[in-house]
């Protein structure tokens, strides 16, 4: 049996002969017509969802220089969203509402603007190691900061700037119960504001480590309460938190301990040159729960830029900062989920270190140093730490752990390969290629104490060939690999078409409780309700001089206010509430020429500001197709000039309709909305007699429904005043509103029939499956509508309106002419002024068919 065949012998179950052979030939055709390979339909399988089908881990990467993050599922590698972080995005009026500004503002470094970010590493929260979905933070290397996005809807809430680097890289790794964060410095810089000339290097450039204290319950930095270890000018990378044995304790390497400043242009040898001359880097190993002990007392630190700084001295002098020496230029380093091993990659050299944490804590104790750096920092001996070396080809960046004790994946840059091995045995067991040239590797919770294995994303820096070219800016290239077998295989390769990600992080997608919508009036960014909040029936303009409010609602399908004119000039501020309780009922906002933009998911309120400093008239709208009446959702913002007399047109005004033909409007209007209600009172008795409320779904589109429904009572109201007071006009529109109702209710009851009827009915064979499927591509629905006669007679029933039945259909499908004289077919060609064409359905369709029609036959009661 080929290969192609046993699996859809395995997915189908064995015993099904006649589908296997339907199913197989279907593959085979797809396979030869798209070229592929056994293999490609095997990796294709994993990581396929059909429609509705979830991930079992997500992933947040960084977006680079986008200054955004990603959100994609693993393993169908599909993108979910991007989060504005410290760059503006407009879809969801990050940067284009007056909250968000507020948080994007925030990131502000001495007074000025700063629109873009190079994000480089998220973190998320943990609790006792392990994730718990709830807070997500990812830094910028350009500009110094920290940022934290709340997973309870993705949005970016805090921004905080690091008050005395110039740069960083290091960050963003929380500890183990998100105590603090830790954010390393990367180019050393003087920490205060002002001129220090390069040839004072070693006495005023400083690195350092800012260990930001977090607050897990309201996932916020506490800025007042963190402090910064003061550190040589090392150009400090990477850093990990200790877990488990080594937990307290916080890792970072470095590369320039030669402390060269370059000067190419004074024909000095270059960065690269003078910053890869040592043989070895320094390791830096601290204890950051003393550190925070010692930052408490201020006769231990120094105040820079507003900031605690603790000096290394003083860290030193309280046992709480070692160096040991690292292989030249090392890049990544990762703690392993017991704590006990400190992975170190080499980047020049092609070795990957493991250090042994229980020997460096032998050394400490023991105080054993092997010397002292220029600054008095202790070194420990780089032999006496290491557990070993392993040997694992060029440029090795960084490293993931998996689920199985011992083994690890580490990412060779120059060879484009990512290599597994075991960091206890000291031993490589496999390499996989990629494409190319990889930087990080994103394992499944491989930070975690639990690593949960299955899968490494290779973070690829190149793609070259491997997608269609765009242009010179190529994609970045994430590659999907199973490592769930003996040996490594590649699954997909995924685009990445916004910057450059370094880093990412996988998520147990089942850890992920996100809400659907908000408290009725929230301001999202700080999880408060909005002074603004606005309810249906309190929309209004407020005016105090030049200072204009408008207070305002959204809901299906229209704006409240309207109408709104102002005076050029005026500084106008709009309250926008989106009334809806609907999951998904998202709506936008903007007023034309103002630059403003907010997106509106259900139960937000948000603010746009502007000045209305042109004359005109401004069509504002909802910016999401939200109803079949989205169009309609808008309004005016006329803006006149005070100083100005304007001429009035009035005598231009159209003729209009006459009252009978208003009433004959009228009269029909209401009669459609009969006719409207009728079709919603019989879904309404379906779903009743048929417990739609056991079915969860169902429940909750039902309840979407009467949502639409409830508000019919008020509009007939309405019209029934205007009718009494004899404005037809006014009568009819408001007859129109509740015509929008119905429609709205139908749409979704009919919709939350069709799934109660799925949910209810026997389920359907493999056989009867297809046959629907046939039915449907053969254009029988065209005339044939299930429970209804359309222009060809109702099908439920009718296997037993001949004798012998399916064989009778089976051979009426297939060469229908054949029965056009029998008496009951010719009665229906002449009522129906139709015959019924031969659509050549092969043989195997025609049964399938049959074996839906069996199944509609069974669930006749339900159509
Ligand atoms: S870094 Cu870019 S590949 Cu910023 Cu973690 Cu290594
Ligand atoms: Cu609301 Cu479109």
């Amino acid at each position: 049996m080929s290969l192609t065949k046993k699996l859809i012998g395995v997915t189908l179950g064995v015993g099904l002969a006649s589908s296997m052979s339907y199913a197989s030939a279907e593959l085979e055709k797809v396979m030869k017509d798209r070229g592929l390979t056994e293999q490609d339909v095997v990796r294709a399988a994993k990581t396929y969802n059909p429609s509705g089908g979830r991930d079992e881990f997500v992933a947040f990467s960084s977006g680079g220089q986008s200054g955004q993050m990603m959100v994609y599922g693993i393993p169908s590698m599909r993108l979910l969203k991007y989060i504005g972080v410290f760059t503006p995005e407009p879809w969801q009026g990050y940067g284009f509402d007056e909250e968000s500004k507020k948080v994007l503002r925030q990131g502000n470094i001495r007074g000025r603007e700063i629109n873009w970010g190079d994000t480089h590493h998220p973190g998320l929260s943990e609790t006792k190691g392990e994730y718990d979905g709830k807070w997500l933070v990812i830094n910028d290397k350009a500009n110094p900061r920290v940022a934290v996005i709340d997973l309870a809807d993705f949005e970016t809430k805090q921004i905080v700037v690091n008050p005395v680097f110039k740069s960083e890289h290091g960050g963003s790794f929380f500890t183990p119960n998100s105590e603090y964060i830790l954010e390393a410095c990367q180019y050393a810089a003087p920490f205060d504001n002002e001129y220090h000339p390069i040839e004072e290097y070693k006495e005023t450039y400083r690195g350092g480590i800012t260990l930001w204290k977090f607050d897990p319950k309201i996932g916020r930095i506490q800025e007042k309460e963190s402090f910064t270890l003061e550190l040589p000018p090392y150009m400090q990378d990477l850093s990990d938190a200790g877990k488990n044995m080594s937990f307290g304790w916080g890792f970072t390497n470095s590369f320039n301990s030669e402390m060269y400043t370059g000067g190419i242009e004074v024909g000095l040898p270059p960065f690269e040159a003078g910053c890869s001359r040592n043989d070895t880097d320094f390791l830096h190993v601290y204890n950051w729960q003393k550190l925070a002990e010692l930052a408490k007392d201020p006769k231990n630190v120094k105040i820079i830029n507003d900031h605690k700084v603790i000096p290394m001295e003083v860290a030193v002098a309280n046992d709480a900062l070692f160096l040991i020496p690292e292989p030249k230029s090392p890049h990544g380093v990762d703690v392993s989920p017991d704590g006990k091993y400190i992975v170190v990659c080499g980047k020049l050299d092609t070795h990957t270190s493991v250090y042994d944490f229980e020997k460096i804590q032998k050394l400490i104790k023991n105080k054993e140093y092997a010397g002292k750096d220029p600054y008095g920092v202790p070194i420990l001996d780089m032999k006496k730490s290491l557990h070993g070396q392993v040997e694992l080809g060029l440029g090795p960046l960084h490293n993931q752990y998996s689920n199985v004790d011992g083994e690890i994946y580490t990412s060779l840059y120059v060879d484009s390969q990512i290599v597994k091995w075991n960091y206890k045995e000291l031993k490589v067991l496999d390499k996989e290629n990629v494409h190319y040239n990889v930087g990080h590797l994103m394992g499944m919770e491989s930070e975690t104490v639990t690593p949960q294995g299955k899968y490494i994303v290779s973070l690829n820096k190149l793609a070259i060939d491997r997608f269609q070219n765009v242009g010179p800016l190529h994609p970045q290239n994430h590659q999907l690999i199973d490592i769930s077998g003996k040996t490594m295989d590649l699954l997909v390769d995924m685009p990445i078409p916004l910057g450059e990600p370094h880093n990412a992080v996988a998520i147990q997608a089942k850890r992920l409780h996100p809400h659907v919508r908000y408290e009725m009036g929230t301001n999202s960014r700080t999880g408060e309700i909005h002074e603004g909040k606005t309810l249906a029936g309190q929309e209004r303009v407020e005016r105090d001089g030049n200072k204009v409010k408008v207070y305002a609602t959204l809901v299906r399908s229209h704006i409240n206010p309207e109408r709104i004119t102002v005076n050029k000039g005026d500084e106008v501020t709009m309250y926008l509430t989106n009334l809806e309780r609907a999951q998904d009922e998202t709506h936008g906002f903007t007023v034309d020429h103002f630059n403003v933009h907010a997106s509106l998911e259900p139960g937000k309120t948000v603010s746009i500001k502007f000045t209305a400093d042109i004359e005109g008239v401004f069509p504002y709208y909802c910016t999401e197709f939200c109803s079949a009446l989205h169009l309609e959702m808008m309004g005016y913002l006329m803006v006149k000039d005070p100083n100005k007399k304007y001429v009035s047109a009035q005598k231009l005004k159209m003729a209009t309709m006459s009252p009978e033909q208003m009433k004959a409007e009228y009269d029909k209007t209401v009669s459609v909305n009969a006719a409207t209600d009728a079709v919603i009172q019989s879904v309404v008795k379906f779903l009743k007699e048929n417990n739609y409320d056991k079915h969860e779904v169902v429940k909750n589109l039902v309840v979407d429904a009467l949502d639409q429904y409830g508000k019919i009572a008020e509009e007939k109201k309405k019209s029934d005043e205007a009718v009494a007071a004899g404005d037809m006009e006014k009568a009819i529109l408001f007859e129109n509103m509740i015509w929008q109702y119905m429609v709205k209710t139908a749409d979704v009851g009919i919709r939350a029939k069709d799934a109660l009827v799925r949910l209810i009915a026997t389920p359907q064979s493999t056989e009867a499956v297809a046959g629907e499927k046939a039915f449907a591509e053969g254009g029988c629905n065209g005339c044939h509508v299930i429970g209804k006669v359309s222009s060809g007679p109702d099908l439920t029933g009718v296997l037993q309106r001949h004798e012998d039945g399916e064989k009778w259909v089976a051979s009426f499908i297939q060469n229908p002419e054949k029965h056009f004289a029998e008496p009951y077919v010719k009665s229906m060609i002449d009522y129906f002024n139709l015959r019924m064409p031969n659509q050549n359905m092969s043989p195997e369709e025609t049964k399938n068919i049959v074996e839906y029609l069996k199944w509609v036959e069974t669930n006749a009661n339900l159509f």
